[in-house]
């Protein structure tokens, strides 16, 4: 009774929290302590292949080109949960690049599990909708129910227990505000602590957890304004107090989270910088050492030049805003 295509193919994005996301109030269905905003990226992708197959005893999952057992465990289970929906036991073979350095900060999980929701809906002929599939894209990384849309996104914490309330919804198309995005890329390394163990141990542990969280709905409300307003200062603002309160709870964990090196914050200096001289930019940062610098468009080739000048910034890449995850093609 096999009509469904049980292949597909999908893209996503990765997205930069603007108000950023640090703390859960419920690990099992991964549900966030507080609401997020971001900007979904144009330049960075992630293509996954998903192909369900009645001849395999297990699921054969590649990332960028490698198998390891503790992914393999994570997306198993993730694929768990549409093939409890979809009432079949199938494993599947899933084949899923990026065209970015993964685990360093570029939120590879937010595109990776997004395109996955998107290609396994697909493939079972599930007909999610995009609040569904972003509910889904959430089991497998918080960041990710945001990259099933484009432009300007806002996650919703919910408050019921499970979890129903808790997705992702645009708030402004990318075009409606065409922001650029230059990210200093410092290191490639793979962090040492990703943001899911991390995350638990600032809330265990971080003296200003609590006051982290209590933060978050002002900021929003104040973000959503300055998007809805277009207010370049405004969201330049909130956007790097957010940044600066999540990182002194990460400075304030036991053991410490220092995700930056020493160019992450030359670069800091270098926006502030900027900043002083007129320019229209601000940074964020995420668990990583990269520096994301938001700017009007007409700034993006200053802000890029004056970034890779930093002692330490190994790249720069220029990003305009990007879509929500897709089918490629013909989904095959
Ligand atoms: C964010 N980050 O809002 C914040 C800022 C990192 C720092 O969302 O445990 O990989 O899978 O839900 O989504 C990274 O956290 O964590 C993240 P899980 P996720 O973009």
């Amino acid at each position: 009774m096999t009509l469904q295509p049980m292949r597909a193919t999908a893209t996503a994005q990765p997205n930069i929290a603007l108000v950023k996301y640090w703390g859960k109030r419920d690990v099992a269905l991964n549900l966030p302590a507080a609401g997020s905003l971001s900007i979904t990226l144009g330049a960075l992708h992630t293509r996954t292949r998903v192909r369900f197959d009645d001849a395999l005893d297990a699921d054969d999952i590649t990332l960028n080109g490698e198998r390891e057992a503790a992914q393999t465990r994570k997306i198993g289970a993730f694929l768990d949960l549409f093939r409890t929906r979809a009432g079949t036991a199938m494993r599947a073979h899933v084949e899923s690049g990026n065209d970015f350095p993964t685990g360093a900060g570029l939120a590879s999980s937010a595109s990776g599990f997004a395109a996955l929701a998107v290609a396994v809906d697909r493939a079972l002929g599930l007909n999610l909708d995009a609040r569904e599939l972003s509910m889904l894209a959430r089991r497998g990384s918080g960041s990710a129910a945001r990259s099933i849309f484009g432009g300007f996104v806002e996650m919703a914490p919910g408050t019921r227990v499970d979890g129903e309330d808790a997705f992702a919804t645009p708030l402004l198309d990318a075009a409606a505000w065409p922001l650029k995005v230059v990210v200093a890329i410092t290191s490639r390394k793979k962090k040492a602590v990703d943001s899911r163990a991390g995350m638990q141990t600032s809330q265990r542990t971080s003296p200003y957890y609590h006051d982290w969280i209590a933060t978050v709905p002002g900021d929003l409300v104040i973000a959503r304004q300055a998007v809805q307003a277009r207010d370049f200062e405004k969201l330049a603002r909130v956007s790097e107090a957010s940044c600066l309160a999540m990182h002194a709870v990460m400075l304030a964990t036991r053991p410490a989270l220092i995700y930056w090196n020493g160019a992450t914050l030359d670069c800091i200096q270098c926006v502030r910088a900027l900043q002083a001289d007129g320019v229209a930019v601000f940074f964020t940062i995420d668990a990583g050492p990269q520096v994301k610098a938001v700017c009007l468009p007409e700034a993006a080739a200053r802000v890029a030049d004056a970034l890779r000048e930093v002692a330490g910034v190994e790249d720069v890449l220029i990003s305009g805003l990007g879509e929500g995850a897709r089918i490629d093609g013909d989904g095959a």
